[in-house]
């Protein structure tokens, strides 16, 4: 329970985003076409299927889909992580999962700080994927002993946040005043800054070692570099966005479009360039760019087994090429191969795939009073219960490296040991990152829970 002289911690989130939101369309205007061009597909399609509409409506998702986005930061230290888990903790976001992106070439391990429980998510899921850096895995030692100095220099965060943050763990939460003071504070952290850390010659260095490294360590803070809002046709997106001036990456990440979406496909657009002062002298870096995501439903450990094999399978088939030139190829295989995974709800079901929401339907309602006896299938066929796909509120490794990649630079994909370590990641978050499988069976068992409860007279 959020004691009421406070402000509560969903407000904050929604605010934040909001705020991140409008600053982003100011620094990319790029980001405020996009998002326009989103809003405008959204609403045809919800327009066109008014299923989904309902559907949407019934689960309390049509709210929150026009406010829905994600942003990601890189961080250099595990001070500013454990730092920004604190600031985060202020507005109810909590570190889910862990994603190794060595395997993938990229020199970080990353996690998503975002809302927990239905409640929270239902009224702002903002999300925002968060890397730290492996400085330990540049070879260059003295590059390695430069890059950790100029980290440990920097502060990335006002000395107005960090009091808040405090007061927020002391009291138990902002009060209004503090809360919309907070808001203004974080935001610094997330702010792009021309003015870089580094002189040309250094930052030529880091980037050679990698333009990861030269993006994190280069500048003052770890500006948002992209925001991705949400969409329900990202087939349609990506192919009106040279329309409007964008150009997307060659294929869309993830599983292929379904009648049944699940986990999610995202696809981004190229980091724009962007004049830099590095120490009295004019140069540029590419960091930011926009993105776009269309969210499915969450699977099950076993669900998501399935998808990594198939997903492996396809590109040990078809690797897609960065230049685009074989996209059709490569998305003709997808189809392929996920022909395997069943698309529709009631094989997903059945088989333990993806994770349900249960519903008392309206039906049921309307026989109040009357007790339903049997299990939650007969209760389903009758008509009294109903299970809706939850929707999957994380990310994707094999995913994330592409959009990564795209951004970062086709030739910047470099070999790293394979080295996952999440004991050292949490170590540097200062707690543990919580099982996102974990939070899907909750909402799945106490949704059925509380279905059944009702349905069999034991509360009204
Ligand atoms: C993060 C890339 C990962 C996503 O949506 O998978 C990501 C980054 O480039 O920092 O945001
Ligand atoms: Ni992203």
């Amino acid at each position: 329970m959020t004691d009421p002289k406070f402000a509560h911690p969903d407000t904050i989130r929604a605010r934040f985003s909001a705020a991140m939101s409008y600053m982003y369309r100011n620094e990319v205007p790029a980001y405020g076409t996009l998002m326009s061009l989103v809003s405008d597909v959204n609403q045809r399609v919800l327009d066109a299927d008014p299923i989904l509409a309902g559907n949407m409506r019934w689960t309390g998702q049509l709210a929150r889909v026009s406010e829905e986005r994600h942003g990601a930061i890189r961080v250099g230290t595990a001070e500013e992580l454990s730092t920004i888990r604190r600031l985060f903790a202020v507005m109810g976001m909590h570190p889910v999962g862990y994603y190794d992106l060595t395997e993938a070439g990229v020199p970080v391990h990353s996690t998503a700080f975002r809302p927990i429980g239905e409640e929270a998510l239902r009224r702002n899921p903002f999300r925002v994927f968060t890397s730290l850096l492996r400085l330990d895995l540049i070879a260059d030692e003295d590059l390695r002993a430069e890059a950790a100095r100029l980290l440990e220099s920097r502060k990335i965060f006002t000395d107005r946040c960090l009091v808040l943050i405090e007061r927020s763990e002391k009291q138990g939460g902002l009060t209004e005043e503090e809360a919309a003071d907070f808001v203004n504070e974080a935001l610094e952290t997330f702010r792009w800054h021309a003015d870089a850390l580094v002189d040309r010659a250094l930052y030529q260095r880091l980037h050679d070692a990698h333009r990861l490294i030269a993006d994190v360590v280069s500048f003052r803070g770890p500006h948002i570099n992209h925001l991705t809002p949400r969409t329900l046709d990202i087939d349609a997106v990506q192919k009106m966005m040279p329309e409007r001036g964008i150009s997307p990456k060659a294929v869309i990440e993830g599983p292929p479009r379904r009648k049944c979406p699940i986990l999610l496909r995202q696809t981004s657009f190229k980091a724009l360039e962007e004049a830099v002062n590095f120490a009295g002298e004019q140069g540029h870096h590419t960091a930011r760019f926009g993105e776009i995501e269309a969210r499915g439903q969450a699977l099950t450990p076993k669900g998501k087994a399935l998808y990594d094999r198939l997903l492996t399978e396809t590109r040990n088939r078809v690797q897609p090429r960065a230049d685009g030139s074989n996209a059709a190829e490569y998305v003709a295989t997808l189809n392929e191969v996920f022909a395997a995974f069943p698309d529709d709800l009631d094989s997903i079901r059945s088989q333990q795939l993806g994770y349900f929401e249960y519903s008392v339907t309206e039906k049921a309602q309307n026989l109040s009073g009357k007790v339903f006896a049997g299990d939650p299938d007969t209760l389903m066929a009758a008509g009294y219960l109903r299970a809706d796909p939850i929707v999957y509120e994380d990310f994707l490794p094999v995913s994330a490296a592409g959009i990564f990649q795209s951004n970062l630079g086709d030739e910047a994909g470099q070999e790293f040991e394979a080295s996952p370590n999440q004991t050292r990641f949490q170590e540097a978050l200062g707690a543990p990152v919580q099982d996102e499988f974990q939070l899907y069976q909750d909402i799945q068992d106490s949704s059925l829970a509380r279905c059944l409860k009702v349905l069999q007279g034991h509360e009204r």
